[in-house]
């Protein structure tokens, strides 16, 4: 079977996703695509030589249509990924699932009204080699007591607010930790170091402390206006010893005196195989009628930390991480 995917929003992310699933991903292909600038639409659709639609609901409802893939903006997933549930197709979600609790909460119970998972959150971490082999290699070392994460980008766009480091970058942190320590957030703490000249206006860098309910502690260090590189790394720190998820560039290059190793300049080649691995498995799955990657009520617990972070930025203070009991169609 060949998954018919229509694609809706096309900036950065979705025609990346578009370009893998008619280029490179097997069994799928693009049917249609959607963006609220008619012209990026076109770009895009021209690329993979499908049509462009003027209304997304349209596209999601389209018989050709089997599976939707959401990347537009945040404000707009929750209405899309309810169209797509209401047509009963699987969806694939950038993140966020919803930028607040209030919108996860609506997609969880028109999900669990269906009976069925149709609804997988971006979060591509969970499909990348090195956080796969980071997972793997925990087995070996104990109880984990920390996990220390670096996440820092080139720049940001100016007037950036700096809840986005948390909802649009720290987020990947409070999802991977879940999926490394199998255990939930409990509160979260935001420091404010001496902002960067260079952060024009935004709070960057932020230090953030995320307590788990067994105790392990997370630590984000997130600086989206680096200047060096698109840097992400891990250390799980155990009982037994440590798993350090460091640059994924292979070779050290010696001269003059020095040692270096390159670092990509953003997420698209940093997770190039994530990216990949994940549509493939996605793709897989619809065709199998299985959903696979992270589920709704993921996405709806990495808002809901995400919720409690910003207050806790706004605050100062260090804020519980409520969450209800897992339904039982995500157990
Ligand atoms: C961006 O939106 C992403 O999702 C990237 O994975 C992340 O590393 C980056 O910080 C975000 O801005």
């Amino acid at each position: 079977m060949t998954v018919r995917v229509g694609v809706i929003g096309v900036g950065l992310m979705g025609a990346e996703h578009a370009r893998l699933l008619s280029r490179t991903v097997t069994g799928a292909e693009v049917t249609g695509v959607f963006d609220v600038d008619p012209d990026r639409a076109s770009v895009t659709a021209d690329l993979v030589g499908v049509q462009t639609y003027a209304d997304p609901v349209a596209l999601i409802n389209e018989p050709q249509v089997d599976a939707v893939l959401i990347a537009s903006v945040d404000a707009t997933h929750e209405e899309y990924v309810l169209a797509c549930l209401a047509a009963g197709k699987p969806v694939l979600c950038e993140k966020p699932l919803a930028p607040g609790v209030e919108g996860c909460r609506r997609i969880l119970e028109a999900e669990i009204g269906l009976g069925r998972r149709l609804v997988t959150v971006g979060f591509m971490r969970r499909f990348d080699p090195g956080y796969e082999a980071l997972r793997s290699d925990l087995a070996g070392l104990g109880p984990p007591l920390l996990v220390r994460c670096v996440h820092r980008n080139v720049g940001a766009r100016p007037g950036q607010p700096s809840s986005n480091l948390i909802s649009g970058s720290a987020v990947h942190e409070f999802d991977a930790a879940r999926w490394l320590l199998g255990e939930d957030p409990v509160r979260i703490t935001v420091h404010r170091p001496r902002a960067s000249s260079h952060a024009g206006g935004t709070r960057d860098p932020l230090l953030i402390v995320v307590e788990m309910a067994s105790g392990t502690l997370i630590d984000i260090d997130i600086f989206v206006n680096a200047r060096y590189g698109y840097d992400v790394r891990c250390e799980v720190v155990a009982e037994e010893g440590s798993a350090l998820l460091d640059s994924p560039h292979p070779v050290v290059r010696r001269t003059a005196a020095s040692a270096a190793r390159a670092v990509p300049v953003d997420w698209r080649h940093r997770f190039a195989e994530a990216y990949r691995r994940e549509l493939q498995e996605w793709v897989d799955g619809v065709a199998l009628g299985q959903a696979r990657g992270a589920s709704s009520w993921d996405g709806y617990v990495a808002t809901a930390t995400a919720t409690a972070g910003i207050r806790a930025l706004d605050t100062g203070r260090t804020i519980d991480v409520e969450l209800p009991t897992v339904p039982e169609l995500y157990r």
